[in-house]
């Protein structure tokens, strides 16, 4: 049984405002729901980002000033669909570097490994799997300068104190010539945010309630997914859209594996995810706090979504 998965639950649902952190959606199948959640029109956070990597690739290399081979460490490489137009931009103008792709999960590194190697025969990739900070650290030790690339606007998954203890924590793993390329999507007209995460064919609904479902399986839980539902709200102020889950009557959940029984009052929530939205402006704050200043800002054409280089 994952203990820290187990006390996080109990924890959580048993909190006077229930919670569970989307940091467990990605099972194997909730992994397979984010794929089709970043291939919807409404998400354009995809579309912005494979803009800017698409078209400023160049720009981005410019702005590195490496004179020297380098390292592109990846942090949650996933299926590196974005990274791809990069990468292929560097192997296409014969600059030297090595792609170092680290995820938790195997099997997405093993898909990802295969797919490069066949698109980019001449790309050098060093796959590895597990801790960021593991991997970073040893990386660390090594003479060449680093681009770290932090993409997908995953920073937005964090409360801001957590973001910060993240950043500072790539920021001592940074050697001074290294980099850091993060994906943030910025403050925009609420309507188009509230789509993005409020999709029509409920696939971002089906991607919150898959959690009970793996609940179900890893602990023997007896949540009746249909008698819970999605909502999730956009806050244009603080740039915060929350999700939820919620509890479409009261009821009972018996979870075996934890010996434990959750009780739910009609329309009652279980928070699940935090995905915020910065303003440049708030982006300079939270680079300053994590101790790096910005260098650039790449920005898609509508000026939905930035990958910013930071150094430190
Ligand atoms: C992975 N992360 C940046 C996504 C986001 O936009 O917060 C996860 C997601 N949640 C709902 N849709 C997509």
């Amino acid at each position: 049984m994952n203990n820290t998965f187990a006390k996080d639950i109990i924890k959580g649902l048993t909190a006077e405002n229930k919670h569970l952190s989307s940091k467990y959606f990605y099972d194997d199948n909730g992994s397979r729901i984010f794929q089709e959640i970043m291939q919807m029109p409404e998400y354009y956070l995809t579309d912005s980002e494979f803009e800017i990597l698409s078209l400023q690739s160049q720009q981005i290399v410019d702005a590195l000033d490496f004179n020297q081979p380098f390292n592109i460490i990846e942090l949650g490489a996933g299926d590196g669909f974005k990274t791809f137009k990069l990468l292929e931009h560097l192997v296409n103008t014969e600059v030297e570097f090595n792609y170092v792709p680290i995820d938790i999960s195997q099997e997405a590194i093993t898909i990802l490994t295969e797919k490069l190697k066949k698109r980019l025969p001449k790309l050098s990739i060093q796959p590895k799997v597990g801790d960021y900070f593991e991997i970073l650290k040893e990386e660390s030790e090594n003479e060449i300068p680093s681009l770290l690339l932090f993409l997908g606007s995953n920073v937005g998954n964090y409360l801001e104190d957590q973001a910060i203890d993240l950043l500072k924590l790539f920021n001592q793993n940074m050697n001074v010539n290294d980099k850091l390329l993060i994906g943030i999507d910025l403050k925009k007209n609420p309507i188009t945010v509230h789509n993005a995460y409020y999709d029509k064919l409920g696939v971002t609904k089906r991607f919150n309630l898959n959690l009970l479902i793996r609940i179900n399986r890893e602990f023997d839980a007896n949540f009746k997914i249909d008698d819970f539902d999605f909502y999730c709200h956009y806050n244009p102020l603080n740039g915060e859209v929350k999700s939820y889950i919620v509890s479409l009557k009261s009821q009972e959940v018996h979870i075996q594996k934890l010996d434990t029984t959750i009780a739910f009052e009609q329309n009652e929530l279980i928070w699940t995810e935090l995905s915020k939205k910065y303003a440049l402006s708030e982006i300079e704050v939270l680079a300053g706090q994590a101790n790096f200043s910005i260098k650039n800002h790449f920005l898609d054409c509508k000026h939905y979504f930035t990958d910013s280089l930071w150094v430190k």
